[in-house]
């Protein structure tokens, strides 16, 4: 079995799965969101990582039906927390292709047409890339999910095409510092001043600010007084199977 074909059965058969990693309010250290982590569950190799496989996905066009997973997992998932009373977002990352002219953006806009959804706890991870092609397309389908309720995040901001007319002219609510400046914060003097500098730009756009990469309480404490939002880490929590994240919040509470 090629690559491709074995991942185009993974996604027929249910292989795939989501995880969530929560992430933390910085002062009060409850629960504000979860990010969905996509894997495959390999017959014969184990859990894998999306760095494992999703360049083969979009390499074999099977990019949106892995997205079509995702987004089916965590509608129903969202809802079902939404039910159970918790207040925390749910977080899902879309490729470049994915928020301009694919067909996840309808079929997610079709699924919060039922007035029944709690759309505002859904939120949308796209990188600066997202961005670069399209820009008037990318502004339009950023629009429409801010019409629709969605929140709209900036992921491993810092590392792509970081244009500050982003952050002036796009409708985005979170901007996630990418990792490589969080994880060294308390030790690198470079990276503890750029997440300083961006938290005060983000505090000045009134945009939240999320660190992810908190791997320690060193790093956490010097995020706290730059005024940094959210925390995601391996410090706060690993990613989990979406069947752990209700106990785990109930714990944390
Ligand atoms: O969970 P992990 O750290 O292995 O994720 C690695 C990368 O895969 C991250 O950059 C993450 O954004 C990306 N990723 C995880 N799930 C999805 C998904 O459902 N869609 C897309 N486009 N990227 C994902
Ligand atoms: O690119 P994106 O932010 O969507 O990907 C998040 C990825 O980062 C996930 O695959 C997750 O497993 C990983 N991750 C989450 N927390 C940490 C951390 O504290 N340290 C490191 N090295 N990776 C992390
Ligand atoms: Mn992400
Ligand atoms: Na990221």
């Amino acid at each position: 079995l090629s690559r491709s074909e074995a991942l185009r059965q993974a996604v027929t058969t249910g292989q795939l799965v989501v995880w969530y990693q929560p992430q933390v309010d910085a002062r009060t250290g409850g629960v504000v969101a979860v990010e969905a982590l996509v894997r495959w569950r390999h017959p014969t190799e184990g859990l894998l990582s999306p760095v494992a496989f999703l360049a083969d996905a979009r390499a074999s066009g099977l990019m949106a039906e892995v997205t079509e997973v995702v987004l089916r997992r965590v509608l129903a998932d969202t809802r079902r927390w939404a039910e159970a009373g918790f207040t925390f977002r749910v977080a899902m990352n879309w490729a470049p292709p994915e928020l301009v002219g694919g067909r996840i953006l309808p079929q997610l806009i079709s699924a919060l047409d039922d007035a029944t959804f709690p759309a505002d706890r859904l939120m949308v991870e796209v990188t600066e890339d997202s961005f670069l092609a399209e820009p008037e397309r990318a502004r339009e389908a950023l629009l429409e999910l801010r019409r629709h309720g969605v929140q709209v995040a900036i992921d491993d901001y810092g590392t792509g095409f970081s244009s500050l007319s982003y952050l002036r002219d796009l409708p985005v609510q979170e901007i996630k510092m990418d990792r490589s400046f969080i994880t060294p914060v308390a030790t690198d003097e470079r990276s503890r001043m750029i997440v300083q500098t961006t938290a005060q730009m983000a505090r000045a756009f009134g945009l939240r600010l999320v660190a992810e990469g908190v791997e320690d309480q060193a790093a956490a404490a010097e995020l706290l007084p730059m005024g940094v939002d959210v925390l995601q880490g391996f410090h706060v929590a690993r990613p989990m199977p979406a069947s752990e994240v209700a106990p785990w919040v109930r714990r944390r509470q």
